[in-house]
């Protein structure tokens, strides 16, 4: 799945791809590189970031989804919101990438469940203002433990998504890294993806450029490396990732992310 981030403000790329002809092009490379879904958002969920109007979110939006899916690609939408959702689907969408998985929008699972679309709903507890004040996972044991928490809640949002008439076959579940997550609760959630996948859905990863890679790269005086100089150790996660069996890794680089697939897939029988 390859980033087309509409947005002036996200952390990974912001303001490169802000304007509609830009994100377009941007998309159409992509899938030049090899792209199986394009995901286009029109909000940035980096902390601290103040969302958009729904309005500038469609018009962000709206428009680069039509284009790439005239042109025959397999697109979804990110958002929280079912409004942008229900325009997306209608401009030629077939996946809802919400986030919050439907925590921040009472509307978004009736709208996915009534268009058939496949939904992915990612571990989210709060908008990105608050996130980080909520990355604790301690229980009342004492134990800080990030993969049990995030697997009852993504649970949770199973339950409200079948309540809702969405069928399990269309959903996917997101571990969340980065959202009220510290650093060490990532590591902890991809060492123990495999209790997040006996949830028994398909599982997408988005971990291309985030702060907890910096921070295992950072220089010797502790400064994290920089957001352009993450994207090896990105690829290695794919790696890893892949080899678990993962449906899919959400990811800025698709033609560095594609060559390490050709290598896995070149050495593996499967
Ligand atoms: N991360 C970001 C945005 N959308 N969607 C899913 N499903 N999973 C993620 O991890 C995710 C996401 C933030 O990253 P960006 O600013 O690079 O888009």
């Amino acid at each position: 799945m390859g980033v087309v981030n509409v947005t002036p403000d996200s952390f990974s790329d912001g303001g490169r791809w802000a304007d509609t002809d830009a994100a377009v092009a941007h998309g159409r490379r992509l899938l030049a590189d090899g792209a199986d879904i394009l995901d286009v958002g029109g909000e940035s969920t980096r902390p601290g970031a103040t969302r958009p109007l729904v309005s500038e979110e469609l018009d962000r939006v709206v428009p680069v989804i039509e284009a790439l899916a005239a042109d025959g690609a397999r697109v979804s939408v990110d958002t929280m919101r079912a409004e942008v959702a229900a325009a997306a689907l209608a401009a030629g969408a077939s996946i809802v990438n919400d986030v919050s998985g439907g925590l921040a929008d009472p509307a978004m699972l009736g709208v996915v469940a009534g268009s058939g679309a496949t939904y992915v709903a990612m571990h989210w507890r709060a908008h990105s203002d608050r996130m980080n004040d909520l990355a604790t996972y301690d229980t009342p044991g004492g134990r800080d433990d990030v993969v049990h928490a995030v697997c009852r809640e993504l649970a949770e949002r199973v339950a409200a998504a079948r309540a809702a008439g969405i069928a399990d076959d269309k959903v996917v579940l997101d571990p969340g890294l980065g959202f009220a997550k510290r650093g060490e609760h990532n590591w902890q959630l991809l060492e123990g993806l495999d209790r997040v996948a006996a949830l028994g859905f398909p599982l997408l990863v988005g971990a291309s450029r985030k702060s907890f890679l910096g921070a295992l790269l950072a220089a010797p005086d502790g400064a994290p490396r920089p957001v352009s100089e993450r994207e090896v150790a990105g690829h290695a996660l794919t790696l890893v990732l892949a080899q678990r069996g993962v449906w899919g890794v959400r990811v800025h680089d698709v033609r560095g992310t594609r060559d390490v697939l050709r290598v896995w897939e070149r050495t593996s029988r499967r």
